[in-house]
C-alpha cells in the first residue's frame, strides 16, 4: 500500500457507453471529468507522481486502468481483459506503461484465458485471485508462474456472481488486514477483515494509497468504522464511475 506512482486515464466523452450489469443512468461525462481531476489530486496529494494517460474514444470503459494491467514487483504485466469490448485496452496499457517503466519490465500474460485486473488482490506477500465472469481459471493458471517467479503466492478464490470483479468487494488496508463485503468475508483466512456496514456494500471498493484510506463519498458508518479503526479517512466522489459499476479501485494502477 505504498506507492511512488499512480497511472490513471483521462475518461473519453464516450464513457457515457460504458458497460453496466443493469439498465441505470449514463454517467455524465463532463461530471465524471470534474471526478477524475479531484481523484488525480488527492492521488498526488499523498507524495505519488501521477501519470495520466490521454482518453480513448474507442474504448468507454477504458477510464478503468486497473483492468487491462498488473503493477506487481516493479513491472508491468498486460492482462487478457474478460470483456470483448474492453479487450484492445491492453494495447494502449501496454503502450503508455512501457513509457514509465521501460520495455524491459513489461510482461504478456500468454494467450489461452481471460484476467481483469479488478478480479486481484496484492497483498504484501500474497496475489489473490477472484474468479469472475471476466477471470478464467486458465487465465489464473497463466498468471500463476509469473507471479510465483516473483516470489509471491498466488491464490484462487470465487467471486460471488452478483459482484463484476472480485475487488469490488474487498481492498487492502495494511499489511494485515482487508476490508470486504460481507459476501466475501470468509476468503481471507490469514488476515484481520474488516465488514463493510450493511447497505453500504459499494463501499468496498475503496484503497488504501501510502497514508491515506481513500473511500467514496456517500457511505457513513464506513467512514465512521475506518476511522475508529484507526485510518486516515478521505471520501471521493464517484458518482459517474458508479453509473458503469466502477469504483476508486479500477480508476489507477498503483505501483
Ligand atoms: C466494466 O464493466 O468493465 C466497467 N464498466 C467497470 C469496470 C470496473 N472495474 C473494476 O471493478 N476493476
Amino acid at each position: 500500500y505504498r506507492f511512488t506512482h499512480a497511472l490513471t486515464r483521462t475518461p473519453s466523452e464516450s464513457v457515457a457507453e460504458g458497460l453496466r450489469a443493469g439498465s441505470g443512468q449514463d454517467p455524465d461525462p463532463q461530471k465524471f471529468a470534474d471526478d477524475h481531476n479531484s481523484y488525480n489530486a488527492a492521488l498526488q496529494a499523498t507524495g505519488a507522481e501521477v501519470i495520466v494517460a490521454p482518453p480513448l474514444e474507442d474504448f468507454p470503459d477504458s477510464v478503468f486502468v486497473e483492468d487491462p494491467a498488473l503493477c506487481l514487483m516493479g513491472k508491468a504485466i498486460i492482462l487478457r481483459p474478460g470483456a470483448e469490448s474492453r479487450f484492445g485496452e491492453r494495447d494502449a496499457a501496454r503502450q503508455v506503461l512501457t513509457e514509465v517503466m521501460g520495455a524491459e519490465n513489461i510482461i504478456e500474460l500468454p494467450e489461452g484465458g481471460i484476467v481483469d485486473g479488478g478480479d486481484i488482490l496484492v497483498t504484501e506477500t500474497e496475489v489473490l485471485v477472484g474468479l469472475s465472469a471476466r477471470t478464467d481459471n486458465a487465465g489464473v493458471e497463466l498468471l500463476r508462474p509469473i507471479v510465483e517467479e516473483m516470489g509471491l503466492t498466488l491464490r484462487i478464490l470465487q467471486t460471488p456472481e452478483h459482484i463484476l470483479h472480485f475487488k469490488t468487494g474487498c481492498a487492502l488496508l495494511d499489511d494485515q488486514t482487508i476490508f470486504a463485503v460481507q459476501d466475501l468475508s470468509g476468503c481471507f483466512e490469514g488476515y484481520e477483515v474488516i465488514t463493510c456496514p450493511a447497505g453500504e456494500e459499494p463501499a468496498a471498493n475503496l484503497i488504501r494509497f501510502n497514508d491515506k484510506v481513500f473511500c467514496a463519498a456517500g457511505f457513513p458508518e464506513t467512514k465512521k468504522l475506518l476511522i475508529g479503526a484507526g485510518y486516515d479517512v478521505q471520501t471521493l466522489s464517484v458518482s459517474e464511475a458508479a453509473k458503469i459499476d466502477g469504483g476508486l479501485s479500477c480508476m489507477s494502477l498503483r505501483f
